[in-house]
């Protein structure tokens, strides 16, 4: 469909009222009922949602069963699902956009990754029996395609789902598990938990879990990691994807006008609330000057504002809880004159500047500020290992950005740089399932590379390979994009 086809199927949907909550194969108890906002849109409610408790997870464990159909029918129900996630795009792009606040063309993207996801999952069903049941846990920030990619990488091994979606985005997660079960996964394969962090710690203690999947924060996965050992068998599977404080460097030979135009996507785009997103950018002393006007002008002509507008360039972030957060960061750079440039947004709303703060390097950064903060360093001509040696040792491992036209230097830089994806002379979000798998090592996961050809396979039970390492390079192993 064009923009202008999707923008009129949404709309349909522009008034909507969406009731949601568990749904398990069995009656369970259920929790307190609440409104979901809108982020853009103070008094927009998008729904209601009733939650799940730790009881509603017992009750789902116990009656959770592998999905034993055979693997071309476990695939051509995944591949329904697909089907079911085109057909019913004005509504899906609708709940992406009121309660998730997604820009249009971030919505494009994120349905058309769910789909990617499930037929490529889906083309992977056939191999070792599956683990049993697998506890699913996603983040707000791709609410549809990851939370899609997570369940269907574990149904196509044929585990049974426990899953529970971030409470920002219960929703697009209830409509998406409604769409599951209508192709025909079964009620007792995939049972949908929403809740907050009590329904997160009842899914990685509850012995029947024999593996769980996780995206979000680092600090959430040792949270997961510390309940699995003390909770779970020794050998249940944590696949995690986590925090990233990814890096770019610009040397003296990059084309500016490349170079900025991937900078603004890789930082803002989204709102800067992707665990790729550029946080810090290096730039070669020499031509910092001009090359930071460059970036501040174009960060001028960013469009922010309502994420239903086809011309948005950056839409709000998730909560208010999240704008206090960043804003508070800004304002303390601000205090300490560190604020280069930022810029207006609309006042009614969670919406963040996008800011840009000088460092001195990657060192300073304490932590992930997950929002449209990117933050500006220079080194000087020798100086490049350096600059890598720093951006390694704060420990995540996620995407590197390198702008040069020095051959030699792609190979030495990606060489050096410790992350799961290089991206040379482009942007560095974005990563296509199936073309460019994406995943990180360190503090930003365990792998493996999710749309990559190993993902499936570690959701399976064959013990000896685990124990063994026999996995393929592509599970791991740093990818070059150019
Ligand atoms: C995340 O933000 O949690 O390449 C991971 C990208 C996306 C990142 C998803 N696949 O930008």
């Amino acid at each position: 469909p064009t923009l202008e086809e999707i923008d009129a199927a949404r709309g349909a949907f522009e008034r909507h009222r969406w009731q949601a909550g568990p749904i398990t194969a069995e009656d369970a108890p259920a929790g307190a009922e609440e409104v979901v906002p809108n982020p853009a849109r103070p008094r927009d409610e998008v729904g209601t949602i009733t939650w799940a408790t730790p009881e509603t997870v017992a009750a789902a464990a116990r009656a959770a069963r592998p999905w034993d159909a055979d693997p071309a029918e476990r695939s051509a129900v995944l591949n329904r699902i697909a089907d079911l996630y085109e057909e019913n795009y004005g509504e899906l792009f609708a709940i992406l956009h009121r309660e998730a606040g997604k820009s249009l063309l971030d919505a494009v993207a994120e349905i058309r990754e769910a789909v990617d996801f499930l037929r490529y999952y889906g083309a992977r069903t056939e191999g070792d029996p599956a683990v049993g049941v697998f506890a699913c846990i996603s983040p707000w920030n791709f609410p549809l395609a990851i939370f899609t990619g997570q369940i269907a990488a574990a149904l196509a091994a044929g585990n049974a789902v426990l899953s529970k979606p971030a409470e920002q985005t219960p929703l697009i997660a209830h409509r998406a598990v409604q769409l599951m079960h209508e192709a025909g996964v079964p009620r007792t394969a995939l049972q949908l938990v929403p809740g907050a962090g009590e329904v997160g710690a009842a899914l990685t203690s509850t012995p029947e879990v024999g593996g769980v999947a996780f995206t979000g924060s680092t600090e959430t996965a040792q949270i997961i990691h510390r309940s699995m050992a003390e909770n779970l068998d020794p050998g249940a599977p944590l696949i995690a994807e986590t925090g990233g404080l990814n890096a770019m460097i610009v040397d003296s030979t990059a084309l500016p006008e490349q170079a900025v135009a991937a900078i603004v996507e890789s930082a803002f785009q989204s709102a800067g609330q992707r665990c790729s997103a550029l946080r810090c950018l290096y730039v070669q002393e020499d031509i910092a000057e001009s090359f930071t006007e460059m970036l501040t002008g174009a960060m001028d002509a960013m469009r922010i504002g309502r994420p239903w507008d086809v011309s948005t360039d950056v839409g709000p972030v998730i909560d208010a809880e999240a704008k206090a957060d960043i804003d508070a960061y800004i304002a303390e750079a601000d205090g300490e004159g560190r604020v280069l440039k930022t810029c207006d947004t609309p006042d009614a709303g969670h919406f963040v500047a996008p800011t840009l703060i000088r460092v001195t390097g990657i060192g300073e950064l304490e932590r992930e500020v997950f929002g449209p903060v990117l933050h500006l360093a220079t080194f000087k001509a020798d100086g490049i290992d350096r600059a890598i040696d720093a951006i390694n040792a704060k420990g995540y491992g996620l995407t590197f950005g390198l702008q040069t036209r020095i051959d030699d230097r792609v190979q030495h830089v990606s060489d050096r740089i410790r992350v799961g994806n290089v991206y040379v002379n482009r942007n560095q979000i974005g990563a296509i399932v199936g073309s460019q798998p994406f995943g990180g090592e360190g503090l930003s996961g365990t792998g493996p590379k999710a749309g990559g050809p190993d993902y499936v396979e570690r959701f399976r039970a064959h013990p000896a390979d685990h124990a063994a390492g026999e996995w393929s390079k592509d599970d791991t192993a740093k990818r070059i994009e150019t």
